[in-house]
C-alpha cells in the first residue's frame, strides 16, 4: 500500500520557499505522527510532503492520500483532495478544520477523521486495506496520553526548518480565551508521561527544542516536574506559556535552569476591557512591563502577540498600543488581526450578527480582516494594524531593544527582529494579494 501524507500550504500563499521562509519555519509533527501510527503489518510505503518546503507532485502514485487542514489551509487542502480523487486515489482529511467543519469537508474526501487520530488512523488503514473504508472516523473513548507515540521524524530534513527539534509535552490548554480553538479542538488538557517525553527529547540531536504545546504551563505542578527532569538533558528550549507564569517564581527559575530561552506569549491587548471580553483572565490587571522584566531577569526572551479588532477596540487603540509596544521591551512583537475561527463560539456569534465578511478560509490566517468590527470600519482595522506593525518594527523600536537585558541575547534579538520584520510585511502583502485575487469562497 502506498500512502502519501500532505501538509498543504495556504491557498494563495504558495511559492517555492513558503511564506515563512526557512528562518522562521518549524517542523509540524502532524504527518510524522501519522506515519509512526501506520500499523507495520500493512507493509505500507509512506511519503510525506510539506508544501511549505516542496511542491506536491500529482504524479506520485498513491493508494491513499492523507491531508491535514487548519482553517487557512483548508481551501488548498480541498483542491489537492479533489485532484487526487480525480486521479483515482482515496483521500482522507483530518485536523482542526475537518474536525470543526466536518460537513464542509466530507464532499472533498472519501473519509474524514475528527479529533485525535492515535486510535482512529490505524483502524482506518486496516479498514482501507480490507476494502471497507468508512466515511467518518471519530474516537469516542476518553483519550489516554500514553497513546501519543514518538513521531517518525526520518523525513524531517534539518535544512528545511530552523526549528526541526519539535516536540509535544502536552496538548490543549486549561484556559478558555473565547477566540482560541485550543479548548474547542483539544477539549481537555492532556499531559504526556514525563518519562516518555524526556526519552523522546533525548533521542533528538537538536540542541534547541521547540515545544508545540499551546500552553506549557497548563498544569504548573506537571510543568515543574517536567522541567526539573528536562534540565538534565542540557538542551535549550522555546515554547508557549500564558502570562501567569510570572506569578510562580519557583517555576520560572526551574524553567530558566532547564534551558528556557524564549516564550511566545499572548498579551493580546493593551486594554483591560478587550481582555475581559475575550475571557483572557491570565492577563487581567497586569503591568506588561513587569511581566517582561521578570522573564528577562531569567534570561528568557519574549515574543509578544498582540491582536487588534476586539469588539471593544475603537480607532484610538492603535496609537495607544503602538506607543506602548514601541517603548516596552518585548523582544519580538507579533501583530495580528482578530480572526473568528470557524468552530468557535466567537465565529457563531459574529455570523449571527451578520458581520462575517468572507468565507474564503485562505484569508483566515490572522493577517486579514474577515469580519466587520464593531467600533470601526474594516479599512480602519486594516490600516490601524498596519500602522502598529510599522511602529513595532521601526528603527526607533529596534534601537530601544538594544538596551534589553540580558546582554548576551542582543545579537539574537537583532537577527530575529529583522527576520520578523521581514515576515510581518511578507505575510501582510500575501494576504492583500489573496484578497485582491478574489480567492474563491468554499462555503456558499
Ligand atoms: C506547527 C504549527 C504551525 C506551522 C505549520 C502549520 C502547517 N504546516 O499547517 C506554522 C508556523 C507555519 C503555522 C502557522 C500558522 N498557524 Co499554526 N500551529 C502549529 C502547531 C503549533 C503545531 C501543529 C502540530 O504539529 N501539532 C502536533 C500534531 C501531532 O497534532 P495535530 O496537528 O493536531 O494532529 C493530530 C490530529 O489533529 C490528527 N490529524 C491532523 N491532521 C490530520 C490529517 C489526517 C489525514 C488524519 C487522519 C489525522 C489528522 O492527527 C494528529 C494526531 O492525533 C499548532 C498547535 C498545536 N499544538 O497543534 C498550531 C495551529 C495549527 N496553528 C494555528 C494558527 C492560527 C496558525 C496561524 C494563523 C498563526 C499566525 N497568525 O501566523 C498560521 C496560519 C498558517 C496558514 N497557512 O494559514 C492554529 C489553527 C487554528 C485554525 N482554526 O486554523 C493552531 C491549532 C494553534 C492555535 N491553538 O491557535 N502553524
Ligand atoms: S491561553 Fe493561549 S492557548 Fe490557552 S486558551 Fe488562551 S489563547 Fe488559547
Amino acid at each position: 500500500m502506498k500512502i502519501l501524507l500532505i501538509h498543504p500550504q495556504n491557498y494563495l500563499q504558495r511559492h517555492s520557499t513558503g511564506i515563512y521562509g526557512r528562518s522562521l519555519r518549524y517542523a509540524p509533527l502532524t504527518m510524522p505522527t501519522l506515519k509512526a501510527l501506520v500499523p507495520p503489518e500493512l507493509g505500507a510505503q509512506v511519503r510525506i510532503v510539506d508544501e511549505m518546503v516542496e511542491d506536491v507532485d500529482f504524479r506520485t502514485p498513491a493508494d491513499l492520500v492523507g491531508i491535514t487542514a487548519i482553517t487557512g489551509t483548508a481551501p488548498r487542502a480541498f483542491e489537492i483532495a479533489d485532484r487526487f480523487r480525480a486521479l483515482g486515489s482515496k483521500v482522507v482529511l483530518g485536523g482542526v478544520h475537518p474536525t470543526l467543519r466536518t460537513e464542509e469537508c466530507l464532499p472533498h474526501a472519501d473519509a474524514v477523521v475528527r479529533g485525535y487520530a492515535e486510535r482512529t488512523w490505524p483502524r482506518l488503514l486496516r479498514d482501507f486495506s480490507a476494502g471497507r473504508l468508512q466515511r467518518l472516523y471519530e474516537d469516542a473513548e476518553p483519550f489516554d496520553p500514553a497513546l501519543i507515540v514518538p513521531p517518525d521524524r526520518s523525513g524531517i530534513r534539518r535544512r528545511d526548518y530552523i526549528g526541526w527539534g519539535t516536540v509535544e509535552m502536552s496538548r490543549g490548554c486549561s484556559n478558555r480565551c473565547d477566540f482560541c480553538i485550543s479548548h474547542r479542538f483539544h477539549r481537555t488538557y492532556i499531559r504526556r508521561k514525563i518519562g516518555d517525553v524526556i526519552k523522546e527529547v533525548a533521542s533528538l540531536r537538536s540542541k534547541v527544542i521547540f515545544f508545540l504545546d499551546p500552553n506549557l504551563i497548563g498544569d504548573r505542578e506537571h510543568a515543574r516536574e517536567f522541567f526539573r527532569e528536562f534540565a538534565r538533558l542540557k538542551k535549550w528550549w522555546v515554547g508557549c506559556a500564558s502570562l501567569d507564569v510570572v506569578d510562580d517564581p519557583e517555576l520560572l527559575s526551574i524553567m530558566e535552569k532547564s534551558g528556557c530561552r524564549g516564550l511566545l506569549m499572548g498579551f493580546e491587548s493593551v486594554r483591560q476591557e478587550a481582555l475581559a471580553s475575550a475571557g483572557k483572565t491570565a492577563n487581567l490587571g497586569r503591568t506588561y512591563a513587569r511581566v517582561v522584566d521578570a522573564l528577562h531577569e531569567h534570561g528568557i526572551l519574549v515574543q509578544a502577540c498582540f491582536v487588534f479588532g476586539f469588539d471593544t477596540d475603537d480607532t484610538t487603540v492603535f496609537e495607544e498600543a503602538a506607543e506602548y509596544i514601541e517603548k516596552a521591551r518585548f523582544d519580538l512583537p507579533q501583530i495580528s488581526i482578530y480572526t473568528p475561527f470557524p468552530g468557535t463560539p466567537v465565529f457563531d456569534r459574529i455570523e449571527k450578527e451578520g458581520r462575517i465578511l468572507t468565507r474564503n478560509w485562505s484569508l483566515y490566517n490572522g493577517q486579514n480582516v474577515v469580519f466587520r468590527p464593531r467600533l470601526m470600519t474594516p479599512g480602519e482595522l486594516e490600516r490601524g494594524t498596519d500602522f502598529v506593525r510599522k511602529r513595532a518594527y521601526s528603527c526607533a523600536a529596534l534601537s530601544r531593544r538594544l538596551f534589553t537585558r540580558p546582554l548576551w541575547v542582543k545579537p539574537f534579538v537583532i537577527l530575529s527582529y529583522l527576520g520578523f520584520r521581514f515576515y510581518q510585511y511578507r505575510i501582510a502583502r500575501a494576504g492583500g494579494e489573496a484578497a485582491a485575487a478574489g480567492a474563491p469562497s468554499f462555503d456558499g
